[in-house]
């Protein structure tokens, strides 16, 4: 347990709780920092094969901590450098991670905050829960991968919309826009998060880490790069002691035992 972020350990699964309710768990530095190392010590633990963020409160997260925002006339800051030392590191190693990262919105997910969520592998909101690029109201624009994810996500029209009107987007229309994986009422989210984060932690971690790659390589590549580069990694996938074991137990008639390791 740190200042601003929660850590649990169940089983293979590490539970990372965004912790400032009372400012709808905004980001300042501390809670930077302490995101960074929860993130980099699940990484590192072997025993740990999958991730589950969260937020505590009624809120998944809004974004920047703008009382950190509050400037002297003429004084003129300069955000590239917070997005450079904190935001662009925390979505580069969110997708990086070899480990498959479930998000639970729980609440409001507002600026940074909605686009921390996107950055995740598989994501879940409950059903109250609100997706706002809230950015263009104090004259930003989408950050955290926010003009990535969206055009992505839902199409360059609803991106547009999504990110020049600042609107609130319930659970349920993102989740049939394809922004999100699903929604779940919100006395189960937690239980349905968890539950997916235990299954996701025995399966073949080293595959889903290279499934990763290969659909995150998918949007810049051309098809005949991308079908080089599912050669590469199948190749790699397929000296894994998970595919013996995948195909060993589909024989025998059982359910397989993974160890997610990598050749
Ligand atoms: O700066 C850089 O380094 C660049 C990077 C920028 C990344 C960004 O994320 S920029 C975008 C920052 N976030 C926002 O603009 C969202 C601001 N918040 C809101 O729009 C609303 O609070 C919500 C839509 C998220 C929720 O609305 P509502 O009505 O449910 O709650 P509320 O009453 O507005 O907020 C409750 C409390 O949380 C309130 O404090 P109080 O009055 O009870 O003492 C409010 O001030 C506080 N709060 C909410 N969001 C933030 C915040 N305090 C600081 N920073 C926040 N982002």
């Amino acid at each position: 347990m740190t200042e601003t972020v929660r850590v649990e350990r169940r089983g293979g699964v590490h539970v990372i709780t965004l912790n400032r309710p009372e400012k709808l768990n905004a980001f300042n530095e501390v809670m930077h920092r302490e995101l960074a190392a929860a993130l980099a010590a699940a990484e590192a633990e072997p025993d740990c094969r999958a991730i589950l963020l969260t937020g505590a409160g009624r809120a998944f997260c809004a974004g920047q901590d703008l009382s950190d925002r509050v400037f002297e006339p003429g004084q003129v800051p300069d955000l590239s450098r917070t997005i450079e030392t904190f935001y662009n590191p925390l979505i580069r190693r969110l997708r990086a991670l070899p480990k498959p990262v479930v998000c639970a919105v729980n609440g409001v997910a507002a600026g940074a905050g909605a686009n921390i969520a996107l950055a995740c592998d598989i994501v879940l909101a409950a059903r109250s829960a609100k997706f706002i690029q809230a950015f263009a109201k104090i004259g930003l624009i989408p950050d955290s991968g926010g003009t990535w994810f969206l055009p992505q996500l839902v199409g360059p029209a609803r991106a547009r919309g999504l990110a020049m009107l600042a609107e609130p987007l319930g659970a349920e229309q993102a989740a049939n826009w394809g922004l999100i994986w699903k929604v779940v009422d919100d006395e189960n989210l937690l239980t349905e998060a968890n539950a997916l984060a235990a299954h996701l932690a025995a399966q073949p971690t080293h595959g889903l880490a290279l499934t990763k790659r290969a659909l995150d390589a998918a949007s810049v590549n051309s098809l005949d790069q991308q079908l080089d580069l599912e050669r590469d990694l199948q190749g790699e996938a397929g000296r894994t002691p998970d595919y013996a074991e995948g195909v060993k137990a589909f024989m025998e008639k059982r359910a397989p035992n993974f160890t997610g390791r990598a050749a």
